[in-house]
């Protein structure tokens, strides 16, 4: 596959822009809670030892990943909130409840961004199995928490 083992975890911060005043929401989902936790302790300490403080960062949990557009909204509608990271964990079952939830998030998430115009990222994990969300939580693909507070930074950069 062209993509194995490609993930942003090996990052290279030496342009990155100075965030100690920046704050950030994050917002994580409960659902596979286990998995999305590291995910969320990935971002949080990627942001702090890029100098961001601890005061700066305002972490909410929604239900599940569905529910991250509304929270990143409730986060980017503050003025005083420079970039919104979303966490969550869909992994596909029997149904095709993946595909709506994803497809919900991608686009929910994608108009928060424009609509308050900040980056909102998506740090959403999207897997066939449990052992693949692993994988990209700590694991052979990095950590997606890590790679999305990058992708943060990187933005507030822009
Ligand atoms: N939320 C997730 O974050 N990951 C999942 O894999 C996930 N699977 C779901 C499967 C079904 C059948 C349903 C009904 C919900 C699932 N959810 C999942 C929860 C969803 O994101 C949302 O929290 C609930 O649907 C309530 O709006």
């Amino acid at each position: 596959m062209a993509t194995a083992l490609k993930n942003l975890s090996d990052y290279n911060s030496d342009h990155f822009v100075d965030i100690a005043d920046k704050r950030f929401g994050l917002v994580v989902a409960e659902w596979n809670r286990e998995i999305t936790d590291i995910l969320s302790a990935g971002a949080y300490e990627t942001l702090l030892k890029h100098g961001a403080q601890a005061d700066n960062i305002f972490r909410n949990t929604v239900p599940g990943s569905f529910e991250l557009t509304l929270g990143a909204q409730l986060l980017a509608q503050h003025e005083e909130i420079d970039a919104v990271i979303c966490l969550g964990v869909v992994i596909k079952g029997d149904t095709k409840h993946d595909d709506y939830i994803c497809h919900a998030v991608a686009n929910g998430i994608t108009n928060v961004g424009l609509k308050y115009n900040k980056p909102v990222i998506f740090g959403l994990v999207t897997t066939n199995t449990l052992e693949q969300a692993w994988d990209r939580a700590g694991g052979k693909h990095g950590n997606k928490g890590v790679e999305a507070a990058v992708a943060a930074i990187q933005m507030l950069g822009f």
